[in-house]
């Protein structure tokens, strides 16, 4: 077989109370039905489908502040966290379909404690037009989708989700791409905690070609391990309409698939997250097939 082919199992995690409007509970379905599974065949990856996980109960969980379903959230992020690091110590790279952004919190959580365990560094590219650095202290909707960076960096107002002795991923390790909707409080704290952000202005004056080189050279040169979080709203509502949340002036289909190449050709993405794909938003499975074709491009699809 391809020496560059990669172990992948697909994990659904159909979670949607942490967005403000229902529906990301169908994207793992929607992802299947427009090919995933048969799409990483096709490139030589060997692909396992263990269908969709179901969060534990925690029955009464609240969190002080505004965080709207803050027990199912928290009991989707413990089987999360459980999952992703499980998949990784197998020596599997995971790719979780979700489902809405809070699922990060625990995907997140759990490549973090296996890269701390294997003695190396966890990065994270979040491909969003959002920040998703709210707290339940500075969150404006109290929707938990805005709050998952926060929550895997460490921020206070989370406790009793995870142990207190979690590890957390360095702010200074995240690179965000194509942002372009940050709320007041969100925008104070990521500058305060350094997080990197390639603002959708910054993708127009230097490329986006120019923002994945350096996420590229800064995680080979550390040896880390890089999760990709994939928000369908990074995408240009135009060519993404099956979101929630989307906000014009996002990325293209070619600057989503070159970023999508060069993260191939780096070989470094060991875990990864599709999410807030809203079916019942979508235009005919548009935004789906766009996912899947995307993904493509991340598993070695070459035009020429
Ligand atoms: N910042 C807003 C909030 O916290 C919107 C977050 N929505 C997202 N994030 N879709 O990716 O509610
Ligand atoms: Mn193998
Ligand atoms: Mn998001
Ligand atoms: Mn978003």
């Amino acid at each position: 077989s391809r020496i560059d082919h990669k172990d992948i199992v697909l994990l659904g995690a159909p979670v949607e109370e942490g967005a403000g409007r229902l529906g990301c509970a169908m994207g793992p379905a929607a992802l299947r039905l427009a090919g995933i599974g048969p799409a990483l065949e096709k490139l030589g990856h060997k692909v396992e489908d263990r269908g969709n996980l179901a969060p534990e109960d925690i029955p009464g969980f609240t969190l002080p502040g505004l965080a709207r379903n803050a027990a199912r959230i928290g009991g989707w992020t413990r089987t999360l966290e459980r999952a992703s690091h499980a998949a990784l110590k197998e020596g599997r790279l995971p790719i979780f379909l979700g489902g809405d952004h809070s699922l990060s919190m625990g995907t997140v959580a759990g490549a973090v404690r296996h890269a701390e365990e294997q003695g190396r560094k966890l990065f994270v590219l979040w491909m969003d037009a959002h920040a998703d650095f709210n707290t339940p202290a500075t969150s404006p909707s109290g929707n938990m989708h805005g709050m998952s960076v926060a929550f895997f960096c460490g921020a206070d107002g989370f406790s009793g989700i995870l142990p207190d002795d979690r590890p957390a991923v360095a702010p200074e390790h995240v690179f965000m791409c194509g942002i372009r909707s940050v709320d007041a409080d969100e925008r104070a704290d990521l500058a305060k905690a350094g997080v990197n952000v390639f603002d959708m202005r910054f993708i127009d004056e230097n490329g986006i070609v120019a923002a994945m080189k350096r996420v590229i050279e800064t995680v080979k040169r550390a040896g880390g391990l890089l999760h990709l979080s994939f928000d369908t709203d990074f995408l240009d509502p135009e060519i993404a309409p099956g979101t929630g949340t989307t906000v014009r002036g996002g990325g293209t289909y070619r600057e989503a698939h070159v970023a999508m190449e060069m993260l191939y050709d780096s070989g470094l993405v060991t875990s990864l997250d599709i999410v807030e794909l809203n079916p019942f938003l979508d235009e005919r499975g548009k935004s789906a097939y766009l996912l899947v074709e995307l993904m493509g491009s991340l598993f070695g699809q070459k035009i020429f």
